[in-house]
């Protein structure tokens, strides 16, 4: 989609289980754009048993950070890809060092910042199960799949993430408010980012919606 012109290149941030992935399909059905998530993306490859797979699985599974280095090699090629397209990033930048990266790859225009309490994510991701070759999320109160077990398009088994057990969930929330933190600051700075609170998707998403009906 172009607006004045020129093809919108969106992000959105927020903690790990703070909606990113729920929130972006929403964008992607309303708005038509590309989602790009680094962590499906990485999933897959893990799932493939690819050389990238082999190298990155250790991380995912303990809940710490790919190294900065293969993050940006990675995610400038899947840029390259999706260069003429209007596209939502989801799950990269990460660190400042990732978001300089990016800048000069390709400067984004508009940042979304979910802001959810963390008893709230908690809660949600030991509930969360996915559909590993789609990225599809589902959740066993806020949106159940049809059924148990199974996802609802190719009624193919749901997995739990190994991340999502808890001592790695603890990590992942601590290197989010040390290490990915600072990465608000600096679109701040830029004046592109606005934040949304809310301690569920359904609030939240409305005031997305009004947002992104601005700019579209
Ligand atoms: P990911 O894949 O980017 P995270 O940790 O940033 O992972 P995550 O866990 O995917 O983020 P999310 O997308 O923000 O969370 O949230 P979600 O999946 O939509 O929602 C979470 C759960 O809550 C789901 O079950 C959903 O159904 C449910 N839910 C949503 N809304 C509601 C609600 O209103 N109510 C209720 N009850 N439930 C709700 O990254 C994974 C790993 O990849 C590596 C790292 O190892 C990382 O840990 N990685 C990188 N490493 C370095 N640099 C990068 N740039 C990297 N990118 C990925
Ligand atoms: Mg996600």
């Amino acid at each position: 989609m172009m607006v004045k012109g020129k093809l919108l290149k969106l992000l959105i941030l927020g903690a790990p289980g703070s909606g990113k992935g729920t929130i972006s399909a929403r964008i992607v059905k309303k708005y038509n754009v590309v989602h790009i998530s680094s962590g499906d993306k990485l999933r897959e490859h893990i799932e493939k048993q690819s050389a990238l797979g082999k190298e990155v699985k250790k991380y995912l599974n303990e809940g710490a950070l790919v190294p900065d280095e293969v993050m940006i090699k990675f995610m400038s090629e899947e840029l390259k890809k999706v260069s003429n397209s209007t596209w939502l990033l989801d799950g990269f930048p990460r660190t400042i060092s990732q978001a300089e990266a990016l800048w000069k790859i390709q400067p984004v225009d508009v940042v979304l910042n979910l802001v959810v309490p963390f008893e709230v994510i908690i809660d949600r991701i030991s509930k969360r199960w996915v559909h590993l070759s789609s990225g599809r999320v589902y959740n066993l109160d806020f949106n159940k799949p049809k059924i148990h077990g199974k996802d609802d398009v190719t009624g193919e088994d749901l997995v739990q993430r190994p991340d999502d057990k808890p001592e790695a969930v603890r990590k992942r929330l601590e290197i989010y408010e040390t290490i990915t933190k600072p990465v608000i600051s600096f679109y701040k700075k830029k004046d592109i980012l606005k934040d949304f609170h809310g301690s569920t998707s359904d609030e939240i998403w409305p005031k997305v919606v009004a947002h992104l009906d601005t700019l579209f």
